[in-house]
């Protein structure tokens, strides 16, 4: 028996333990619920599948596995003295120390004790006799809590591509977001990486320092930009911690919810030469920020296509073999899937030992003992690691059989894509909120900040019901079908809707093709969710003897009024709708 077993072993299961609120998943997300829950009076357990808190930063532990949020900003703000006792090593941090960032948090805020490690919820049942979720887990657990909390993160369900032969295979096989956790040691070892998006781009250039020999299974070439990484300036992080609200409030006035140089002119009214500079500008910048270089970069596609067409060079710059660039140069707009961030990825491809193989147009046909086989080429391979994704968004509600009033089940209520009111919650499963739930910014903005706003609105709304008896909350279908209708509508206005992306479920073959973050900006969701408050929980339909649609006395929210920060639009934009999203 190894030691998580014994510790399990020891740990009976809880039978019949009531909690207000049940939440899933011990990520940022999780964390920051637990804490506000029992700020605000609440009792409540978490259960988390990983060993330790985390969340993402728990499981992608893929060499060079790294943010591409600068660090002063990827954290949390809800307290200024964990703000000012932290420092980060890096612009960019790399996931040890994000990991060990989560579990201080959890050591200073005391959150593990109603944590339970190594539990992973198989099914959550709301009981109509008495407004109740009871909820079982994979140890034995079976609770009930007033509140059913969704922080199961928007990436966590790792996209293992349906290969024939991945038993025959006689090494190591391993996916990016389920590392483990002693190192893999590559040393005079052959690599065969599959996937190139933000995982694969991160992890190719390090496994090239240690393998004999790397080859990389391409099926659509992505757009990176470096990040030219650098240890943390003692002068910057200084100047921000001196006054590290306003930096907060800055940058959630911005789309993101993220603060970087923007300028909103569009690209085409430009000259070529001035575009030139600009875009140089930017790129010494490195990172996300690059796509604020025009504002019209993802609407408009010939204004995207002068952006392309930068970069392209770039890569033909730095790549020595003109058919490796030409296949590493991707032809579909720019930053339409998340834009990657890397260092040293292209470079990578003049070393001897790196080869790339482009199976677009032969895809994978199966793995074998001894390695990988495309266009009846069988490469050998020592190890196989999987950089192929997340079944994004929707892919972790999916294990857990979730089931609301009348039977009815989330997964089938979803077949046709995601339908939420706001992200936080759905029609069906009353007391059932979802943090940075589809059709919420989350992936699209500074996921920290989605957090914290929607574990505050949530414990605001939950503490009105107390006050006022409610037994349930739950929208009310019109709203729903709105929301569905606006996260559609401005999604279709952005290019982003138009590539294969995972933002549609474009990478999994059967999803549905729905976009399913929302995309019309930070500061405007998060006044949309004041407004429903503000105006007594509008679209929601409260039960119970005293239940009552009026603002919450708790307030939590109230510090996240904003407003959008208009250096970064132009009134046009934001009639049209164009609120550009990096
Ligand atoms: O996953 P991806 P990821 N045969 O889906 C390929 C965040 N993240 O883990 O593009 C061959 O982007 C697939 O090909 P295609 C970030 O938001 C952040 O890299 O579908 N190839 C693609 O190349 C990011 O966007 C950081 O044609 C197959 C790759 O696998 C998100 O997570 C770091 C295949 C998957 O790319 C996901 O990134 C890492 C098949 N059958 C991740 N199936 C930061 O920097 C899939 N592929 C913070």
């Amino acid at each position: 028996m190894n030691a998580v077993d014994e510790q399990l072993a020891q740990r009976a299961p809880e039978v019949g333990v009531e909690f207000d609120a049940v939440v899933v998943g011990a990520g940022f997300g999780g964390m920051y619920m637990l804490h506000c829950l029992r700020q605000n009076g609440f009792t409540a357990r978490v259960y988390e599948a990983g060993g330790g808190v985390g969340g993402t930063w728990y499981w992608n532990r893929y060499p060079g596995a790294r943010c591409d949020v600068e660090s002063m900003q990827y954290s949390y703000s809800f307290s200024e003295e964990l703000d000012q006792e932290w420092s980060w090593s890096e612009k960019y941090s790399p996931q040890p120390d994000i990991l060990e960032y989560a579990n201080h948090v959890a050591d200073r805020f005391e959150l593990r004790q109603d944590i339970r490690f190594d539990t992973r919820v198989t099914t959550a049942t709301f009981d109509e006799t008495t407004n109740r979720w009871s909820v079982e887990t994979d140890q034995g657990d079976q609770v009930s809590a007033k509140f059913c909390i969704m922080a199961v993160g928007c990436l966590s369900a790792a996209n293992m591509p349906p290969f024939d032969g991945f038993d025959d295979f006689e090494g190591p096989i391993y996916h990016t977001g389920e590392w483990p956790h002693e190192e893999v040691d590559f040393t005079g070892k052959r690599v065969a990486v599959i996937g190139t998006g933000s995982s694969g781009i991160q992890s190719i250039p390090i496994i090239a320092e240690q393998a004999d020999a790397v080859t990389v299974f391409q099926r659509t070439p992505n757009y990176a930009v470096p990040a030219w990484n650098s240890k943390m300036d003692p002068e910057y992080e200084r100047k921000v911690k001196a006054d590290y609200p306003a930096m907060r409030a800055k940058a959630r006035a911005r789309p993101t919810g993220i603060f970087f140089p923007f300028n909103i002119t569009p690209a085409l009214e430009a000259s070529e030469a001035e575009r030139e500079a600009q875009y140089q500008e930017f790129w010494d910048r490195g990172g996300l920020p690059f796509l604020g270089a025009y504002g019209d970069l993802l609407f408009e596609e010939e204004a995207n296509e002068t952006a392309a067409e930068f970069a392209r060079r770039k890569i033909r710059a730095v790549v020595d073999d003109p058919e490796v660039a030409d296949l590493l140069c991707p032809d579909n707009i720019f930053g339409c899937k998340r834009l990657c961030v890397d260092t040293g990825y292209y470079e990578t491809y003049n070393l001897p030992h790196v080869k790339l193989v482009d199976v677009a147009k032969n895809p994978i046909e199966r793995i074998t003992q001894k390695g990988v086989v495309t266009g009846g080429t069988e490469y050998e391979a020592d190890i196989i690691v999987c950089a192929t994704g997340f079944a994004a968004m929707t892919g972790s509600f999916d294990k857990i059989r979730i089931t609301g009033r009348d039977g009815l089940d989330l997964t089938k209520k979803w077949e046709a894509g995601p339908r939420t009111y706001l992200g936080l919650s759905t029609v069906g499963f009353p007391n059932f909120f979802m943090i940075t739930g589809p059709g919420s910014p989350s992936v699209l903005a500074n996921m920290i900040q989605s957090i914290e706003q929607h574990a505050d609105w949530m414990v605001d709304c939950m503490s009105h019901m107390r006050e006022t008896g409610a037994e349930t909350i739950e929208p009310t279908l019109e709203e729903e079908d709105a929301w569905v209708e606006h996260v559609n509508e401005v999604a279709a206005i952005s290019l982003r809707s138009t590539c294969s992306s995972w933002y549609v479920g474009a990478n999994i073959p059967g999803r549905p093709r729905v976009f399913m973050p929302y995309i019309g900006g930070f500061p405007i969701y998060v006044n949309k969710c004041n407004e429903v408050m503000d105006n007594g929980y509008e679209g929601f339909l409260f039960e119970g003897a005293k239940a009552t649609n009026a603002p919450p006395k708790v307030r939590n929210t109230d510090r996240w009024h904003v407003e959008l920060d208009m250096d970064v639009l132009s009134p046009a934009m934001v009639a049209e709708k164009k609120v550009p999203i990096i």
